[in-house]
């Protein structure tokens, strides 16, 4: 198991589109675990494999809280193999979103409030299912990892370029 590096932007890579996975392999399984690892490490609720540079349509998500306590955090380990949106809601709900690949920048960015989901699991088998709240809002935003969209992409051009501008200056002062 290994902690990948997790691209920022302007990295072009994250605005590339990734190919469907063609058949579920070891090495499959082996990407799924690592990106687990790298999410958990960098405390984000989920992550795209164009984060860390890999092309393939591969999702994790885990929505539990990571700070808990004391003891082990509770995981709820998610993955989700060539997702496709198969139905979207018109009702929309907006979410305070941030990305890993855009550290500590936060938006409020509004999309459907509810969506149907088709993917394949680690073994391949093909799920279909309704999210809403957290989930159906985080599934969106990996989605559009995998189209090479982020979050920044769904606001206005000046919030953008606030967001933009405000890491370069976080940047600047850790270097
Ligand atoms: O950790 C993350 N939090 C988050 C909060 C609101 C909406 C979406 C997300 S996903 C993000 C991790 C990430 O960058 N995934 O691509
Ligand atoms: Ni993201």
């Amino acid at each position: 198991m290994t902690v990948m590096t997790i691209l920022e932007i302007p990295h072009p890579g994250l605005r590339e589109m990734a190919a469907p996975v063609a058949a579920i392999t070891d090495e499959t399984r082996a990407l799924i675990d690592d990106m687990f690892e790298t999410m958990y490490d960098a405390r984000g609720i989920g992550l795209a494999a164009t984060q860390v540079g890999v092309l393939q349509r591969v999702v994790v998500i885990d929505l539990q809280e990571p700070e808990e306590p004391e003891g082990e955090p509770v995981r709820d380990p998610k993955v989700f193999v060539n997702p496709e949106l198969t139905w979207t809601s018109e009702e929309t709900a907006t979410y305070n979103e941030g990305c890993l690949s855009i550290p500590e920048q936060y938006a409020e960015v509004e999309r459907p409030a509810r969506c149907r989901v088709k993917w394949l699991d680690r073994d391949g088998a093909s799920h279909e299912e309704e999210f809403d709240g957290l989930m159906a809002t985080c599934i969106q935003h990996e989605i559009d990892h995998l189209n090479g969209v982020l979050f920044i992409d769904h606001i206005s051009r000046l919030k953008r370029d606030m967001i933009v501008k405000k890491l370069a200056k976080a940047r600047k002062a850790a270097a």
